[in-house]
């Protein structure tokens, strides 16, 4: 399937006939009929399911098919009429399954049976639910204490999944909670409710159509929220500035052509995207952001001597927020040779981004990875904040906050109280609305989830969809700890890594995916979803499931409460599940927003949850929005392992972050290709300034070897990655995720949120000893070639 290797520099724009070709590639990949792709044309129609790739928000859950070719391949994927049954168990032993690559194990199809691992044999065989329900309440109801248990979602789970599923673990006794967001837009959660009240997204699709300037930080939407791009161009096109922070050139930002516009399709034209691209240094967001509020400051004060129109909005900041006049201090006593140092932008590049800032009225700022999976992120946030709220952009037509998610339900999830950390009143609600008495101690996240099975703490560890074993940091600890585990349960649609690294007892349970009907006693059933922008709409599959023997994640989790709490719940798990207007019925009961919740979500397109900050009434504790004083952070890992080496010569010390390819959904890899880095056939390969290779003494293509620099003792690095010259600051390299991540360590974490640093991680490169072979295509990835 994968490409012959090679690296090619990509001179297309993003989207274009590359894009076709690509989904024409997927869908034979994956054996269904291009011809009557009927899947594929439901994906986010009114009537149809919602789009199981990302969390981008869809025109009015669109009445016509908004093309998105990773959208495809995420169909692709699930749709697919490839199947590992029974059969592909009795062939191999887990031992011989774990010595697969990430990339084949998921290619074997979807799962059809759920099984049981056989410690006797080495495989995993049949088990019959209920039997398997029985198992894992046995396990459960024999902990001494149920935070021995550890209970992980990742953000494709429903509303209606992922609220039985919080119900159930908080009867059963623990708020142990880790999810995907733990890894991935917590901090943005954890500084934007300080700052503003709510830890969402302010603005809506109808404000993209009316901002003057967009602002992208640390984010790639070509590659992970194509259907970003169509925006982005709507917005280019009638004159909206848009201005990217990146240390890499990404493709997807800076020219696009809309496969659905015929015209530009035929004459192979495309739209310029970014008018403003700024290649800042890997964590150098902080001080960019504080300087260009620098400059605003410099300019209000220059303004107010000359008795010119302030270009503050003094009134948005007296009536709404309160700090300012503290942020505005640290601003006027800031250092621009620490802004430029640490930022690696100029001086006047952070002014000239600024003054693109000031020229515009209606101002959005979204971010992504790039921004959240670093030490200082809740404090960047908080910074981005504070820029937009200099300028009343808060709150009003065509201006806010944009943190795009991933996982198509990961804020959907924790709406519905996916959180280790609840509310009081969450669980206030919950014992008034279901009579149990919820645990009020805080659980574990992802991190601490890990610490505690390594710990011996945590001994059951279940999973509602996911990666575990793949996508988190320290991928050896945390293998080990979840070999530790008495028992690891994984609901799930495809065969994956954390199958395979397993407890001493190990269930695979395989459930129906979004593109499928789901039949209960009530009927065929929807589920719901929130998107990015907090709409909430209605999910129906059309596929007849993969095999007979596959549950619903909403039965799943109400069969496996009822076996677990039998009469200790009053909760009617088997009678919920019946008809889910029922679970909604309940949701509704639970959350003031969700009033009238199966109306409203009749509606086509649905509906949006209430956003206050986005009404300017403010949840913090002072009523108003808050500007948040930081001082630039120079004390980050990075910092400290580069003072370290500085005074050992010729070692570089860089600073990796790691990313996605074109062709790949987190932790499943679709193909070898990141089409627009121009890199072919292929994963482990390391962007790097070509000025950088020249100082390591090696040369363009030359294989390294990653070690971390870290300060506990403990080795770990990541082997035989080919080196690329790239468009990159020097200093800072790039490579993918998840093979990257067993540099990551555990305790290299973002303050005040928990994170993982995933885009800053300190390490050195040394040249790779052994001769290299041409990789076989399917050892070309994943941790087994790493490990
Ligand atoms: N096709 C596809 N779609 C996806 C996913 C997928 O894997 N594949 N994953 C989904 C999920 S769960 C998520 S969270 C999102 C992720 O979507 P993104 O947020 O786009 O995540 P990444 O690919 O990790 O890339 C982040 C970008 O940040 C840049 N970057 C890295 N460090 C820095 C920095 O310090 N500063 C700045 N300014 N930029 C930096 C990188 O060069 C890269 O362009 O996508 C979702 N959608
Ligand atoms: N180094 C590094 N690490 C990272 C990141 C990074 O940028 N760099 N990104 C982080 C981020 S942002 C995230 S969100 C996490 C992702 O972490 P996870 O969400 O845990 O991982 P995914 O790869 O999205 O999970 C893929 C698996 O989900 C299962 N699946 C797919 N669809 C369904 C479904 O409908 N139901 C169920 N039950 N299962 C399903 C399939 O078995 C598939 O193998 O990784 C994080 N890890
Ligand atoms: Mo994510």
């Amino acid at each position: 399937m994968s490409s012959e290797q090679k690296i090619e520099f990509y001179k297309g724009p993003a989207g274009g006939w590359g894009a076709l070709r690509s989904v024409t590639n997927a869908l034979l990949r994956q054996d269904i009929p291009i011809k009557g792709a009927k899947t594929l044309l439901s994906a986010n129609q009114p009537d149809g399911f919602d789009c199981p790739g990302c969390a981008w928000p869809d025109r009015n859950h669109a009445s016509t098919f908004e093309f998105c070719e990773n959208g495809v391949k995420a169909v692709a994927a699930e749709a697919t009429a490839r199947r590992a049954g029974p059969e592909l168990f009795a062939k191999h032993t887990v031992a011989e399954l774990a010595g697969q690559s990430d990339f084949w194990l998921e290619d074997q199809g979807r799962l059809t049976h759920p099984m049981a691992y056989d410690a006797a044999s080495d495989k995993y065989v049949p088990i019959e639910w209920d039997d398997a329900f029985a198992r894992i309440a046995r396990h459960l109801n024999a902990l001494p204490d149920p935070d021995q248990a550890i209970f992980y979602t990742s953000g494709r789970a429903s509303n209606e999944a992922a609220f039985l599923y919080q119900l159930f673990v908080r009867e059963y006794g623990t708020n142990n909670f880790p999810d995907c967001s733990n890894m991935c837009h917590e901090p943005s959660g954890s500084g934007m409710r300080p700052q503003l009240g709510v830890g969402k997204g302010t603005v809506t699709l109808d404000d993209f159509e009316k901002a003057d300037a967009i602002f992208i930080f640390g984010q790639n939407p070509g590659t992970n929220h194509p259907r970003m791009l169509g925006e982005l161009r709507a917005a280019s096109k009638r004159g909206a500035r848009i201005v990217s922070f990146n240390p890499l050139r990404e493709r997807g930002l800076e020219r696009f052509a809309d496969p659905q516009d015929k015209l530009e399709m035929a004459t192979l034209g495309s739209t310029p995207i970014s008018t403003h691209y700024f290649q800042l240094r890997v964590g150098g967001d902080f001080a960019a952001i504080k300087g260009m509020m620098k400059h605003v400051i410099e300019r209000e004060d220059e303004a107010v001597a000359r008795g010119e129109p302030s270009v503050l909005d003094h009134a948005f900041i007296a009536e709404h927020t309160t700090g300012f006049d503290a942020l505005a201090a640290d601003l006027r006593a800031e250092q621009w040779d620490i802004l430029v140092r640490e930022s690696g932008l100029s001086e006047e590049q952070i002014r000239a981004a600024a003054d693109v800032y000031l020229g515009a009225e209606r101002v959005i700022a979204c971010w992504g990875m790039g921004i959240t999976q670093h030490q200082h992120s809740v404090a960047t946030i908080q910074m981005i904040g504070n820029l937009l709220m200099m300028r009343g952009n808060m709150g009003r037509e065509g201006a806010g906050a944009c943190p795009v998610r991933g996982h198509s339900n990961v804020q959907g999830d924790r709406t519905m109280g996916i959180w280790e950390k609840p509310p009081a009143a969450l669980l206030d609600r919950l014992q008034k609305v279901f009579g149990f008495e919820p645990p009020r101690r805080n659980g574990v996240d992802t991190v601490e989830a890990i610490q505690s099975m390594l710990d011996g703490k945590g001994k059951v560890f279940f999973a509602l969809g996911g990666n575990f074993a793949a996508a988190t940091p320290d991928t050896y600890q945390t293998w080990k700890a979840l070999k530790q585990c008495e028992l690891t349960v994984h609901v799930t649609t495809k065969l994956n890594r954390s199958h395979v690294i397993h407890g001493r007892e190990a269930l695979i349970l395989p459930c129906l995916g979004r593109t499928e009907i789901d039949m209960q006693a009530g009927g065929q059933q929807g589920v719901t979803v929130e998107d990015s922008m907090s709409m909430v709409h209605i999910s129906m599959g059309i596929n007849p499931p993969a095999s007979e023997h596959l549950l619903s994640e909403p039965a799943i989790v109400a069969r496996l409460a009822a076996a677990t709490l039998g009469a200790r719940s009053n909760t009617p798990w088997l009678w919920l599940i019946e008809d889910y207007s029922r679970i909604r019925d309940k949701i509704e009961a639970v959350f003031d927003d969700f009033k009238d919740f199966n109306a409203r979500v009749a509606h086509p397109g649905g509906f949006r949850l209430r956003n206050t900050a986005s009404e300017r009434v403010w949840n913090t504790s002072s009523k108003k929005a808050v500007f948040f004083t930081h001082a630039v952070p120079l004390d980050t890992p990075s910092h400290r392992a580069r003072a370290r080496f500085a005074k050992k010569g010729d070692t570089i010390v860089f600073t990796l972050l790691t990313t996605r390819s074109h062709d790949q959904y987190n932790t499943t890899i679709y193909g070898m290709d990141d089409r627009y880095r121009g890199v072919f056939g292929q994963r482990r390969v390391v962007f790097i300034n070509k000025e950088d290779i020249r100082a390591l003494g090696l040369k363009d293509g030359d294989w390294v070897d990653i070690q971390t620099v870290w300060n506990d003792g403990q080795e770990r690095r990541a082997d035989r990655f080919k080196l690329v010259a790239y468009d990159i600051p020097r200093g800072n390299i790039a490579a993918y995720y998840p093979e990257t991540n067993p540099l990551v360590p555990l305790s290299a974490v973002a303050e005040n949120a928990g994170t993982p640093t995933s885009k800053s991680i300190p390490v050195v490169l040394v040249p790779h000893e052994l001769p290299i072979q041409k990789l076989a295509e399917d050892e070309a990835d994943g941790m087994v070639a790493a490990a």
